[in-house]
């Protein structure tokens, strides 16, 4: 290495112009380095030494003042002195980021054992109505039918008239109707009792054949242990020109197997009334009840579970289906009726109490989507 010329003391930049200075300079920014307790007081000795104020960067700015054989000399000892402090400083650094990390490190201690949070979706449940509403139509459509869907605001005439309830006929005042007021015309719309209704449009809208199921939520004025002012049915309706009580019997049969997952199920039809069927009948089907369980497919008591008939006359002709061609069927349950009766649930409230603890007992997982193939319940 060159030797460095010795000049008489320091010029008014202050540097230091001989060897000693250097080596002074040289121990104790080494000594700073190497005392440096964090990055962040390395970064500090840095901008002491390097930085535009630093005083390395304050010797090479002499350098321009120099004669060309000083500058010579001097700039390679100050050049080195830069090398070497630079070195110094990545090497401290190395240190210190290692420090950093391994304590880092032991902060952080993560227990791979613990089992995972839930994800939002996955913690997630589906109601049960929705549930059982996806098992009947998966039933139904497997069956052939199609699932319509209407309004829940409807009219007096689809609701009632075109069902074959006469006006002033008792069996309206049976259905606590929730009523609006009437509007400019007069029409005074209600909320609809039943699904009937979107039976009624499908069959205004289509030519028969039709299967129809028809799945949604209706109102009545009745709120107790086992009646909500809202609550779910589903009906079903089929015309055609050959269509039988005997295919009734046949569809709601697999229909129990299917939904209540058994292999066998006596069902008991009983004569009854509504307006909209002649002949009508409810259904009842086979169960033990036994330690406040049911159990369907075996047992000697009997469950109503729905009503069905076949279709009056007057209502096929107020829905324009020609009953001297065609006839039909249809039937209607409660979907929270056979919810609580399939999964267990004794008591009907909580349904729409949207409390979560209930639902996360009751309620299913988002992805056990009920299929035919793997069992509705699976
Ligand atoms: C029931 C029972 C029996 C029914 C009848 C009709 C229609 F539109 F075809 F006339 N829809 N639903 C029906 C028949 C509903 O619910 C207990």
């Amino acid at each position: 290495m060159a030797q460095a010329r010795r000049s008489a003391g320091s010029d008014l930049t202050g540097a230091p112009h001989d060897m000693t200075d250097l080596d002074t300079l040289k121990s104790s920014t080494l000594a700073a380095i190497a005392q440096a307790g964090d990055e962040a007081a390395l970064e500090a000795v840095r901008v002491g030494a390097l930085g535009k104020k630093g005083t390395i960067s304050a010797l090479l700015a002499t350098l321009g003042k120099m004669s060309p054989d000083e500058r010579k000399s001097a700039g390679a000892a100050i050049n080195a002195l830069k090398d070497e402090v630079g070195e110094a400083l990545a090497g401290r650094r190395a240190v210190l980021k290692e420090a950093a990390l391994n304590e880092r490190l032991k902060a952080e201690t993560v227990d791979v054992t613990l089992p995972l949070r839930e994800a939002p979706a996955e913690a997630g449940r589906i109601h049960p109505i929705s549930q059982v509403m996806d098992e009947l139509t998966a039933i139904f459509a497997d069956m052939g039918f199609s699932i319509a869907e209407g309004p829940d605001v409807e009219t007096d005439d689809y609701n009632f008239t075109r069902l074959n309830f006469p006006l002033g006929h008792p069996a309206r005042e049976m259905h606590d109707t929730f009523f609006f007021h009437p509007d400019e015309n007069g029409e005074r719309k209600l909320l609809r009792t039943h699904t009937s209704p979107v039976q009624v449009r499908t069959m205004l809208a289509k030519q028969p054949p039709i299967r129809v199921i028809c799945p949604g939520r209706t109102y009545r004025n009745d709120s107790d242990q086992t009646h909500t002012p809202m609550f779910h049915q589903v009906e079903g309706l089929v015309i055609d020109k050959g269509a039988t009580l005997g295919n009734l019997k046949w569809i709601l049969e697999e229909f129990c197997k299917a939904f209540f997952e058994v292999k066998h199920v006596k069902m008991r039809f009983r004569p009854s009334f509504f307006p909209f069927t002649e002949p009508s009948a409810e259904v009842d089907i086979q169960c033990r009840r036994s330690g406040g369980e049911i159990r369907f497919g075996e047992g000697e008591d009997w469950l109503e579970i729905l009503g069905c008939g076949m279709v009056h006359p007057n209502v096929l002709r107020l829905c324009g289906v020609d009953p001297d061609v065609y006839q039909g069927f249809a039937w209607g349950m409660g979907i929270d009726r056979i919810a609580m009766l399939k999964y267990g649930m004794p008591d009907l409230r909580p349904f729409f109490e949207a409390d979560v603890r209930w639902l996360s007992h009751y309620g299913f997982r988002p992805l056990d989507l009920p299929t035919l193939a793997g069992g509705l319940s699976a």
